[in-house]
C-alpha cells in the first residue's frame, strides 16, 4: 500500500486562522440522522461526463487498490483535529477509470440520507483525496461515515461527505447543501473561506 503523509497546510502555517485543536476528541457533525448503510445493497458510483461510468459493489470496492494518508482536518465550525490518517481508495485512480470528458470541471458528491457538496474536479486529482473506509486504522464509525466517505484534507471539512454513495462529473459548479445554505463554494480554511456572505 501507498503511504502519504500530507503537508496539509502546504507550507503555511500548519493550523489556519480561527481554527482551535481538539486534541484527541473527534466531535460528529451531522445534518439530521445517521443514516444505516446495508453493504449487501450498498454500491459506489461515478457518473455525469465521463466515458465509463463505473458501479462498484461493495465486495468490488474492497478489490481496489487503497492508499494511506495522514492529514489534518479543518471544520468550519473552527474545531481543527491534527494527524488523521485515512485509508482508501484514491480519487484520482477512480477517475483514471472512469475517465473524465474534458468539459468536466467540477463534481457534486452524493450521500445515503440526502447531504450533497460539491468542488472543482482538480480536488480530486489531488494525491490526499481519497475514499475512505479506515480512520487511523479502525473502520469508520457510524457516525463518522461507515462504510465510507470522501476526504478532501485541503478544504473545509464540510466537502469530507460521509456516507458516500455516488459522484457526478459536471461542465458547471452545481452548490451542495451547506453550499445552498450560506457556506462558501469552494472553502479553503486558509483564506477562511466559511460563508458565500460577508458580515
Ligand atoms: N453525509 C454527510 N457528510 C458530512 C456531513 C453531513 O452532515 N452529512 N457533515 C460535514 C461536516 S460539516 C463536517 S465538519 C464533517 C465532519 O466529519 P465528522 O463528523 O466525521 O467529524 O463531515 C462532513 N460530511
Ligand atoms: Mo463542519
Amino acid at each position: 500500500m501507498e503511504r502519504i503523509e500530507i503537508d496539509t497546510a502546504r507550507g503555511k502555517e500548519r493550523v489556519p486562522p480561527g481554527q482551535y485543536l481538539v486534541g484527541d476528541r473527534w466531535p460528529i457533525l451531522t445534518y439530521g440522522p445517521t443514516p444505516s448503510v446495508d453493504l449487501r445493497t450498498w454500491n459506489f458510483t461515478i457518473c455525469g461526463l465521463v466515458e465509463n461510468p463505473l458501479t462498484f459493489t461493495w465486495e468490488e470496492w474492497n478489490g481496489l487498490p487503497t492508499v494511506e494518508v495522514k492529514a489534518d482536518m479543518h471544520c468550519v465550525t473552527s474545531w481543527s483535529k491534527l494527524d488523521n490518517v485515512w485509508t482508501g481508495v484514491p480519487a484520482r485512480r477512480l477517475l483514471e477509470m472512469a475517465e473524465p470528458k474534458p468539459e468536466a470541471k467540477f463534481f457534486s458528491v452524493h450521500c445515503d440520507g440526502g447531504y450533497t457538496t460539491n468542488a472543482p474536479l482538480q480536488e480530486l486529482y489531488e494525491e490526499d483525496a481519497l475514499f475512505a473506509t479506515h480512520h487511523n486504522g479502525e473502520p469508520l464509525a457510524p457516525g463518522h461515515g461507515y462504510p465510507m466517505r470522501l476526504v478532501i484534507p485541503r478544504l473545509y471539512a464540510w466537502k469530507s461527505a460521509k456516507w458516500v454513495r455516488g459522484i457526478e462529473l459536471l461542465a458547471q459548479d452545481e452548490q451542495g447543501f451547506w453550499e445552498n445554505n450560506g457556506y462558501h463554494a469552494y472553502g479553503d480554511p486558509w483564506r477562511e473561506q466559511r460563508y458565500s456572505f460577508s458580515f
